[in-house]
């Protein structure tokens, strides 16, 4: 069964499912949707997502699933070990809540500092709002604190294993310290300490 992946590279959220399909040992065809070439928005590719965003997987028979965790959720379904989306009713409900947190609470803040940074900026796509990145790089900040807080009791963002939020984490990190000028202070030890942890896994290299 061929997988194709739209990805390009650097891009955050095919990375989450690049790793998630690391973890699996599933193998993904890249396919490169060029972004600085605005392929995403194209009408073939709106055909495959609506919202004109990466990743989108697409099966052998032509139909597409956009959005990174309903993607991790199919390869989930077609390969249940190892569990990265958990086993009995309460850890899966933890889990999913661990990972909409960091996605509503802390991707959202660095996808604010990110539109209205100096990369974005230059593309002339959006209006600049100086404010709103304040805010945000602040918010960001904060968020950092409290993981790094929680992080000194557990091991893993939603307990002692890792899981898909883990992967969530990872990869809005990377790509906050990388792109957007937000990478953690290093005296927030807990957090660096869970960053070289998930790191070493080889599915981090993805
Ligand atoms: N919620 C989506 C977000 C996807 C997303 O924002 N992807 C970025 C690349 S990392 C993108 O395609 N941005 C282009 C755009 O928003 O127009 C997911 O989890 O897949």
């Amino acid at each position: 069964m061929t997988l194709k992946l739209y990805d390009y590279k650097g891009a955050p959220n095919p990375r989450r499912v690049k790793i998630f399909a690391a973890e699996k040992g599933i193998e993904l065809t890249l396919i490169n949707c060029d972004m600085s070439k605005r392929e995403h928005k194209t009408p073939e590719f709106l055909q495959k997502n609506p919202s004109g965003k990466i990743p989108v997987l697409e099966l052998e028979d032509g139909r597409c699933i956009p959005e990174s965790v309903s993607i991790c959720r199919y390869l989930e379904a077609i390969q249940p070990e190892p569990n990265l989306f958990g086993s009995d009713p309460f850890e899966m409900a933890w889990i999913d809540a661990r990972n909409r947190q960091l996605e509503l609470e802390l991707w959202s803040q660095i996808g604010t500092s990110w539109v209205n940074g100096p990369i974005v900026g230059k593309m002339g796509l959006f209006k600049q709002i100086p404010a709103a990145k304040e805010a945000s790089d602040a918010n960001v900040r904060r968020y950092y604190e409290r993981l790094n807080t929680e992080l000194g009791e557990q091991a893993f963002i939603a307990g002692s294993r890792y899981t898909v939020a883990d992967i969530t984490l990872l990869s809005a990190v990377d790509f906050a310290s990388a792109m957007v000028g937000l990478a953690p202070d290093n005296d927030l030890v807990n957090l660096k300490n869970w960053h070289e942890r998930v790191s070493a896994r080889p599915s981090a290299s993805a």
